[in-house]
């Protein structure tokens, strides 16, 4: 019998992070498609999205969430499913700068794609039946209502900075984790090469050194907390790191393969998911050429509706630099085994690269 999976996503805004939000809004979408008895799938619940000020603008990020919220619960395959709760976090960078600009703005153009503003998806906000934004609690206590009041363990997949999660943990402690299924993050760069370059982030006066990853770097001490909270085992800290995520290109071949999942067989009309994460994927793969873009997100978000996604996932012993004088705050040391410091996660090391394309599409043809 497929077992059911709880899933808040806690994001911040940006291209992938929002196809992770469809990966895990429409999963219903992929069991329906895929699940057999051979290999049983798990049944994707998402009841929260957390969204943070990191790689986004918040006010305009927070809308496109709601819209893409509702959309999303607009799909058959999520008839009778619980209203999304969406949550805006207050929560501060604790690094030494903020995200690029032009990476921020991105969420401004979603917002207004043609696909998010339909007046079916106008009235279904309206409605509240499908999505809210709670504007009663800050994100980062909606993170903590959720795990803690749900009535049974809740994934957490977190693709922004840590800051959310760190604090429920700080501030919770055993509460909030003993609620936690495990933690399905993107962050980090093990032993590769960061995306952190010096020229994104002017005004520092510091030479970071390209070893980190943009979500660490971001909030260094929130990853520390979460790498090293005893509260949680390793097998609970999933992560999936930058070279991991290089294994997805989102290349122009993928990007077409949205024209092609239509409201009928053969027709004319792409649906509105196909258009939404096309056109967000466009935008990736014409980026000024930083670091070619890979599906960090959501190949990380897939991972909980089809574990084959990954075909390795390996124990290993992490630090994250915390210091932010040093040129290597944010970087996240891969350290012996044996190591007299540092903390046990897991990382996800090998992807089945066709077979995330393969979820992505699926998806996409949810509504
Ligand atoms: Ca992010």
């Amino acid at each position: 019998m497929s077992k059911r999976i709880r899933v808040v996503l806690d994001h911040d805004g940006q291209d992938d992070e929002l196809v992770a939000q469809v990966v895990l809004g429409a999963a219903r979408q992929y069991h329906r498609e895929n699940d057999n008895r051979a290999f049983p799938l798990p049944i994707v619940d998402l009841v929260g999205v957390i969204c943070i000020d990191g790689d986004c603008y918040i006010d305009p990020a927070m809308d496109l969430v709601l819209r893409l919220a509702t959309l999303c619960r607009l799909a058959r395959c999520n008839a009778g499913g619980e209203v999304v709760q969406v949550g805006r976090s207050s929560l501060k960078r604790g690094g030494p700068a903020d995200y690029p600009a032009p990476f921020r703005a991105e969420c401004i153009h979603m917002q207004h794609f043609t696909c998010m503003n339909s007046d079916v998806v106008n009235e279904a906000i309206a409605s509240r039946q499908y999505a809210i934004l709670r504007t009663d609690v800050t994100g980062e206590e909606l993170l903590a209502e959720l795990v803690m009041k749900s009535p049974e363990p809740v994934t957490v997949c977190v693709t922004g900075p840590m800051s959310n999660v760190a604090y429920c943990l700080t501030k919770y402690g055993e509460a909030f984790a003993s609620k936690v299924e495990r933690l399905v993050i993107m962050g980090g760069a093990f032993g590769c090469k960061g995306n952190v370059a010096s020229d994104q982030v002017p005004g520092t006066h510091v030479p970071y050194d390209g070893s980190q990853e943009w979500n660490v770097f971001w909030d260094p001490k929130a990853a520390d907390t979460v790498v090293s909270t005893p509260l949680l085992r390793p097998d609970q800290k999933i992560f999936f790191d930058l070279e991991m995520c290089r294994q997805v290109p989102v290349l122009p071949e993928f990007v077409r393969r949205f024209g092609q999942v239509t409201t009928r067989p053969g027709g004319l009309h792409p649906t509105q998911l196909a258009c939404f994460i096309g056109n967000a994927n466009s935008m990736c793969t014409l980026r000024p050429p930083y670091t070619p873009f890979s599906a960090w997100d959501s190949l990380t978000a897939s991972f909980i509706l089809d574990p084959r996604v990954v075909s390795m996932l390996e124990p290993k012993r992490i630090k994250v630099v915390t210091d932010n004088s040093l040129p290597n705050v944010g970087q996240t040391c891969v350290l012996p085994d044996n190591a007299p410091e540092g903390s046990f996660i897991t990382h996800a090391k090998i992807a089945a690269t066709q077979l995330y394309y393969d979820v992505v599409v699926s998806v996409a043809g949810a509504v």
